[in-house]
């Protein structure tokens, strides 16, 4: 479903086997290298959701190398899996073609806890704007979906459920953005974790 001109929702895009191995994935991620931590803002701020970058290590407002807030770690390598993934996901949201074309390098693990949220915001890091792959594991969230001019109105609210694909590109790929919270209970049985993952991809246009 198109929610936005380069803005498709693909509503349970993942099957199980897929969501399970992706959640083991995480697990590993989480313990490698750099640690999945909680990012301090540069106002003072921290964030309730707590992250682990591969290929590119994210801050606020910037990528690197090493993870320059949680112990400097080399950054683990970007998997070709998640490349493969992300290929097979934009061909599923745009064709092909645009599936061929696509080269990720930097993925973004995101994990929300009953009480986590994310504010609205754009993910203007990258210097390039290929498209954002987001795949949604676990508790289901109220996703807001907004204008690429400011953080208000008009929105969109859109629930993001266990296994769905979101990609974010063309005209939508600036737009603003948070989860308003998540939905606890609504996670699939087998799950094996509590809580939402979300996986991003993204071209960084760096090095
Ligand atoms: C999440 N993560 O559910 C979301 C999914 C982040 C973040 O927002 O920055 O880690 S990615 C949503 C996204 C990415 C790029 C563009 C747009 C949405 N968009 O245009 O709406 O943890
Ligand atoms: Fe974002």
């Amino acid at each position: 479903r198109e929610v936005a001109a380069g803005a498709v929702h693909v509503p349970d895009w993942l099957g199980e086997h897929r969501q399970r191995e992706l959640v083991e994935l995480c697990r590993t991620w989480a313990t490698g290298p750099a640690l999945m931590r909680s990012v301090t803002m540069p106002n003072g701020g921290v964030m309730s959701v707590r992250s682990v970058s591969l290929g590119w290590h994210w801050l606020p407002y910037r990528y690197s190398r090493t993870a320059d807030d949680a112990g400097g770690a080399a950054v683990a390598p970007f998997p070709d899996g998640l490349r493969a993934l992300g290929r097979e996901a934009v061909a599923a949201a745009y064709g092909p073609d645009e599936g061929d074309r696509y080269e990720p390098d930097a993925a973004l693990v995101n994990y929300y806890d009953a009480d986590a949220r994310m504010g609205m915001h754009q993910d203007r890091e990258e210097r390039i704007n290929a498209p954002v792959v987001s795949l949604s594991l676990g508790t289901a969230c109220v996703f807001r979906f907004g204008n690429t001019e400011n953080r208000n109105r008009p929105w969109q609210d859109i629930e993001l459920v266990s296994g769905d694909l979101f990609v974010f590109g063309g005209p939508s790929r600036f737009a603003y953005h948070g989860v308003l919270r998540t939905l606890p209970g609504t996670a699939p049985e087998g799950i094996g974790f509590e809580g939402r993952l979300n996986i991003t991809l993204r071209r960084t246009g760096l090095g």
